[in-house]
């Protein structure tokens, strides 16, 4: 660490219940990661971050993620691990940014039958489905309580965990862009660089190495973009035809919905993505006045109050109207 100032300490919701799941990484020499499906940054991040610093301590701990594992994720050191191995049985498993167990997709079944499951996520719709609970809300991602259980069990963070866990930081709060950016979080990122985390390499990876096809793709979904209520509620949906004709697949249409969400008065944005033609996977951007979160649940999905999503199993024209309907309710109501 050489000069380095000393870390700060750990959240007191972490230190509470960081005994408690250290006792079970202390009795297993194996444990399973999982991460949600359409795995993201912060649950890829999280569970790379922790099987890479459990493992100098001489732990064995597979990574599983639901496929089709996006391929953006390229460059978060240890992503070959992901899916390498099967998931052992009969090990404790943790599960990082998931707000409920199906989250999990292909993996739903080993969360329910593990002995033991430690369910680390900081979304306020978390059902605490967990054995071991570490849920906390005002965390800006997943990433930053596995750094934070580290600092309560005195481990190293070796330079590819730090990596992985800059990386949470850095893409659940959109660069350090969103309103859960908090001292915490960009305390817990310049520590992570002082112990090795390539700040570089994460930001070119999550900015600055998307397809040409992902920018055909979002070409397509700005030209179609509806803007209602004084530029309020800005929506637009993408098409498998879309898909198909700008070379991309459903997953590259994932940071389209931050572009509706630039747009100054905007208080809710919605995108809406034709997986297949009867199952629609829609999400949802506000800013300060209307819970995303909420308007989610309304069709079973959940997330937080920015920043929400749910899917739909039903033609695109049905979910636009449903959604839509909602959403024009309480624009007009506000
Ligand atoms: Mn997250």
């Amino acid at each position: 660490m050489g000069s380095s100032p000393p870390l700060s300490p750990p959240r007191g919701e972490v230190l509470a219940v960081a005994p408690a799941i250290w006792k079970v990484v202390e009795r297993h020499p194996v444990l399973g990661a999982v991460t949600h499906k359409d795995a993201d940054g912060d649950t890829l991040g999280s569970a790379l971050g922790l099987a890479q610093a459990l493992e100098p301590q001489g732990k064995r701990m597979p990574v599983v993620s639901s496929r089709p594992v996006p391929g953006a994720w390229w460059f978060l050191p240890g992503i070959e691990r992901v899916n390498r191995d099967p998931l052992p049985e009969g090990v404790p498993l943790f599960v990082f940014d998931s707000t409920d167990a199906e989250r999990t997709g292909e993996h739903l079944d080993a969360v329910r039958e593990a002995p033991v499951v430690v369910n680390v996520d900081h979304h306020v719709t978390n059902a605490r489905f967990g054995t071991l609970n570490l849920v906390v809300t005002d965390a800006a991602s997943a990433g930053e309580l596995v750094y934070d259980l580290l600092k309560a069990w005195q481990l190293p963070v070796p330079p590819a965990a730090a990596s992985c866990l800059y990386a949470s930081i850095l893409s659940d709060t959109g660069g350090f862009r969103h309103d859960n950016t908090s001292e915490r979080a960009l305390r817990a990122a310049a520590e992570l660089v002082a112990q090795g985390a390539d700040p570089a390499l994460m930001a070119r990876g999550l900015f600055k190495s998307r397809p040409s096809s992902t920018l055909r793709m979002q070409a397509r979904i700005l030209q179609q973009t509806h803007f209602e209520y004084d530029d309020r509620l800005v929506w637009a949906a993408i098409r498998l035809s879309d898909l198909v004709e700008s070379g991309a697949t459903v997953d590259q249409a994932d940071g389209a919905i931050d572009q509706l969400n630039t747009v100054r008065d905007q208080e809710l944005a919605i995108l809406f993505k034709e997986v297949s033609p009867r199952l629609i996977k829609v999400s949802l951007r506000s800013r300060d006045r209307i819970d995303a979160a909420a308007l989610a649940a309304l069709f079973g999905g959940g997330g937080h109050r920015r920043a929400a999503g749910m899917e739909m199993a039903m033609p695109l024209a049905q979910a636009e109207a449903e959604v839509l309907a909602a959403a024009r309710a309480r624009l007009s109501q506000s």
